[in-house]
């Protein structure tokens, strides 16, 4: 495994000094924040980015996210101009030495929690998902003022609502239609280049407000490397996204696909599922501290020869730390060491 850690450029308060003093870190996971989504990143930001990364000792190998514009998630005929962007960013990224590019197919919403600072017993803070609390709030509907915190700060209120009212003749199979027309054009660019594309589990995954969400499941998941059957068109397994409905077996999902090789890219993280669906806590990533059995993911890509990149996901505030909810410094970086740990055990214990 190659153990990657999250930066989100100059704006972030944890420096790369601070994630270069980790043990073991070799590869930063980064992107271009400059430009508006849809849009091409330009040379000089990539080379930027690059450049504070080697002089810190460390490479530039993943890219999380290029994100996808919401017109070729919605079909829409504007779509050819975001998908030629998107190649056009691929390009660029692997020229600069990037191998791998996360990304989403999600309506509206990326990952969605309703507390970004749940107090746990202990008094860290983590993000948090209460179903009841989901319910309460309906983008849609114009007399609703409530909001959640994760919501993307880049849509206005009335924008929000109206994205997400063009979504509403969406059926989950027009999502697969739109995925796949995607998928089309951009994997044959991403082979040419040697970029290995690894798409993000929908977080939390099953459907939020009444909008598809499709990349779930195994089932789903199977589907989608059908879609263009190539090693390049694989997946990020974000163990705590398919992990915080009990019905994922993380640990199999993960023996499976590391096993054909389909496995780009790595998000390690625990949930504590609550009962009767109400919902989930993050939690430190020891396993005994959550739901999810983290040796059990580890050994599952250790023994199916997975090679791709790893990163510690969220972490909690501990410590007094304050900053981006779930990408602190020390949390990660505690998640970071146990990774570390679990790996050489496994591997030792392997000879
Ligand atoms: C949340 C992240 C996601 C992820 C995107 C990938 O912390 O895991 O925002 O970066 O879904 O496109």
């Amino acid at each position: 495994m190659k153990l990657s850690f999250r930066w989100y450029g100059k704006e972030d308060a944890v420096t790369l000094r601070n994630i270069r003093q980790i043990p073991g870190m070799s590869t930063i996971v980064s992107a271009v924040y400059d430009v508006p989504v849809g849009d091409v990143w330009s040379r000089e930001s990539i080379a930027d980015l690059k450049r504070q990364i080697e002089n810190e000792g460390m490479g530039f190998e993943v890219v999380e996210s290029i994100p996808v514009h919401e017109d070729i998630k919605l079909g829409k005929r504007t779509r050819d101009r975001y998908i030629a962007n998107y190649c056009e960013n691929i390009r660029r990224v692997a020229e600069a030495g990037v191998k791998c590019v996360c990304y989403n197919f999600m309506p509206v919403f990326d990952w969605t929690r309703t507390e970004l600072e749940h107090v746990l017993p202990d008094g860290s803070t983590t993000l948090a998902y209460y179903q009841e609390q989901v319910e309460r709030v309906d983008p849609l509907k114009s007399d609703n003022d409530l909001t959640l915190p994760g919501w993307d700060a880049s849509y206005s209120r009335e924008e929000l609502r109206q994205v997400a009212a063009e979504y509403q003749s969406m059926t989950e199979e027009g999502l697969w239609e739109n995925l796949q027309y995607f998928l089309e054009r951009v994997i044959p660019v991403s082979v040419e280049c040697g970029i290995n594309m690894a798409i993000h589990e929908d977080d939390p995954c099953w459907s939020i407000f009444g909008l598809p969400r499709i990349i779930t499941n195994e089932k789903n998941l199977d589907r989608f490397l059908r879609l263009v059957d190539v090693p390049n068109n694989g997946i990020t397994l974000c163990t705590g996204s398919l992990g915080c409905s009990g019905h994922n077996d993380v640990a199999a999902i993960a023996a499976k696909y590391a096993a054909m090789g389909r496995i780009h890219f790595v998000h390690m993280r625990n949930v504590a599922v609550l009962p009767r669906g109400e919902g989930f806590e993050e939690r430190a990533h020891l396993s005994s501290c959550g739901t999810l059995d983290m040796y059990a993911i580890m050994k599952a890509l250790y023994d199916n020869r997975f090679d791709g990149y790893i990163r510690p996901d969220h972490g909690r505030m501990i410590w007094g730390e304050t900053g981006r909810p779930g990408y602190g410094l020390y949390d990660r970086a505690l998640g970071a060491v146990y990774l570390n740990g679990l790996w050489e055990a496994i591997e030792k214990g392997d000879r």
